[in-house]
C-alpha cells in the first residue's frame, strides 16, 4: 500500500532521508523499521552534526571563560535555551531550566518545591495512567513528610475518568501531577481544561510532557501549567539534557536542587548565595553538546512542522488500530484514535509480549515489549506486559503494514 498523496502531510522521503541509521539493514536485505520512538527517537543528521561542529570549533566550559571559545560556547548554549522557550510558547528563558531529562526535571520540584511547600496531610494527586518517573518521586515525599497520594482513575477506554478528577479536587489538594500523553495508552489528556479547574481547586500544577512535546505542538503558556517537563532525547535531540518549565514566582521562592558551581553567586565558608535564574537550578558544567543538539532537534522540528507531524502521527495510528481488529487474538489498549497520539500497546491472548517483540525483531522491526515504566495501568488492565508500537514523524503507512504482515507471522508460529 502506498501513503494517498492527497493524505500525505508531509514529505517523507525528505524526512527519512534526514536519519541516517534509518538506511541500516538488521541483517543482509532485512531493512530497519523503528518503531520503538516513545522509548527514544532517532536522531537526524542536522542534530548529529551540530553536535560534532560544536566539539570540533567551539568546545569549552560555558558562562565562566572570557576566551572567544567560552564565549561562543556560551551564546551556543544559551540560544538553545531561548528556542526552547519560544518552541513552547513562553516568553522568558529565565523559566527554562535544564536538567539531565524529564525524570530529573519532576524530581527537582518534588525536592525543591514540595519539600519547601507540603506538610504532613497535604494533598497530591497524580493519575493512573503516570509513568513511574511522576508517581515515585511522589512516593518518596509521601514516605519522607506523610503527604498523601491520590489517583484520577482511568476508564475501560484508556481515558481519564473526568468525575472521579472532579471529586478528588474537592478534597483541596495542594498539587496535582498529571501526563500529557501516556506512554502505554497513547491518551492525550485535556490538559488545559484539567489546569484550569486544578487551579479553581487552588492546586499547582505539574505537566509530565515527556510524550507529547515531541508529537504535538505544545504551547505551556496557553495551558497555564505551573510546572512543565519533557527529555531532548524523545524529540530528535541527544539523551543527556531535559527541561523544567517553572512559573517565575515559584521558581524565584524555591530553594536550590543541587549545590555547586555555576548556581551560586558568592560564596563564604560558611554561607552562599543563590545565582539568578534559570542558573540556581543547574549545578555544575550542564550538558553543553546536548544543549546545542537540542537547540537543532527544535530547529529541525520546526522547519517540518509540529503540526504536520501531529498529522502524520494521526495517520499512522488511525491505519495502525484499524488493521489490529482484523488479527485474530489481539487486545489494543486505550482509547480511538480521536484521543490518541502514535502509541499502541498490545497484547495477544496466548503469546507473550517479549515473544512477540522477539520475532518482530528478526523481521527488523524494532517495538517494546514489557511494562514501560507504567506498571499501575498495566495492572490495572490486569496485565504484566503489553507488546509496544509507537510511531514518529519518519514512519510510513508501509512499516505499519509490515507490523501487521510481521503479527501474522507471530500467530502462525504459536498456532
Ligand atoms: N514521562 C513519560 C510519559 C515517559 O514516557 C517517559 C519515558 C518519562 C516520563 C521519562 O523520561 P526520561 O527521559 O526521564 O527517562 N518513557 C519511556 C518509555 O515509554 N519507554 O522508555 C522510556
Amino acid at each position: 500500500m502506498h501513503i494517498d498523496p492527497d493524505l500525505a502531510v508531509l514529505d517523507i522521503e525528505y524526512v527519512r532521508g534526514q536519519f541516517p541509521v534509518l538506511s541500516r539493514e538488521i541483517k543482509p536485505g532485512v531493512p530497519l523499521i523503528y518503531l520503538d520512538s516513545a522509548a527514544t527517537s532517532q536522531k537526524p543528521r542536522q542534530v548529529i552534526e551540530a553536535m560534532s561542529t560544536y566539539y570540533e570549533s567551539q568546545n569549552a566550559n560555558v558562562h565562566r571563560g572570557i576566551h572567544r571559545l567560552a564565549e561562543e560556547a556560551t551564546v551556543s548554549f544559551e540560544s538553545a535555551r531561548e528556542k526552547v522557550a519560544q518552541f513552547i510558547g513562553i516568553e522568558s528563558a529565565r523559566q527554562i531550566i535544564f536538567t539531565r531529562n524529564a525524570t530529573e526535571a519532576i524530581n527537582l520540584v518534588a525536592h525543591s518545591w514540595a519539600r519547601a511547600n507540603l506538610k504532613k496531610g497535604d494533598l497530591i494527586i497524580l493519575t493512573e495512567m503516570e509513568h513511574h518517573s511522576n508517581i515515585v518521586p511522589w512516593q518518596i515525599l509521601a514516605q519522607e513528610r506523610g503527604v498523601r497520594l491520590a489517583f484520577v482513575s482511568v476508564t475501560e477506554d484508556g481515558l481519564l475518568d473526568l468525575n472521579s478528577f472532579h471529586d478528588l479536587l474537592g478534597e483541596k489538594p495542594r498539587l496535582v501531577a498529571f501526563t500529557h500523553m501516556s506512554n502505554m495508552l497513547g491518551t492525550v489528556n485535556p490538559v488545559k481544561e484539567m489546569t484550569r479547574l486544578s487551579h479553581d481547586a487552588g492546586a499547582v500544577v505539574l505537566i509530565d510532557g515527556a510524550q507529547a512535546v515531541p508529537h504535538l505542538p505544545v504551547n505551556v503558556g496557553d495551558i497555564g501549567a505551573d510546572f512543565y517537563a519533557f527529555s531532548a532525547h524523545k524529540m530528535c535531540g541527544p539523551t543527556g539534557i531535559g527541561v523544567l518549565y517553572g512559573r517565575e514566582d515559584l521558581l524565584e521562592e524555591m530553594p536550590p536542587f543541587l549545590g555547586g558551581g555555576d548556581m551560586i553567586k558568592r560564596v563564604q565558608l560558611e554561607s552562599f548565595t543563590a545565582n539568578d535564574l534559570p542558573y540556581k537550578f543547574e549545578a555544575g558544567t550542564p550538558p553543553i553538546a546536548e544543549g546545542v543538539g537540542l537547540g537543532a532537534a527544535i530547529d529541525f522540528l520546526t522547519s517540518i512542522g509540529m503540526d504536520a507531524i501531529h498529522q502524520h502521527e494521526k495517520l499512522l495510528i488511525g491505519r495502525m488500530l484499524d488493521r489490529l481488529e482484523e488479527v485474530p487474538g489481539v487486545r489494543v489498549y486505550g482509547p480511538s484514535a480521536d484521543h490518541k497520539g502514535g502509541v499502541a500497546s498490545f497484547s495477544f491472548v496466548d503469546i507473550h509480549p517479549h515473544d512477540v517483540a522477539q520475532i518482530l525483531d528478526s523481521h527488523g522491526i524494532a517495538v517494546r515489549a514489557g511494562h514501560h515504566c507504567a506498571m499501575p495501568i498495566h495492572e490495572k488492565f490486569g496485565l504484566p506486559a503489553t507488546t509496544r508500537a509507537s510511531f514518529y514523524l519518519y514512519n510510513t503507512v508501509e512499516e505499519v503494514d509490515s507490523l501487521i504482515e510481521g503479527l501474522y507471522k507471530v500467530k502462525e508460529i504459536f498456532s
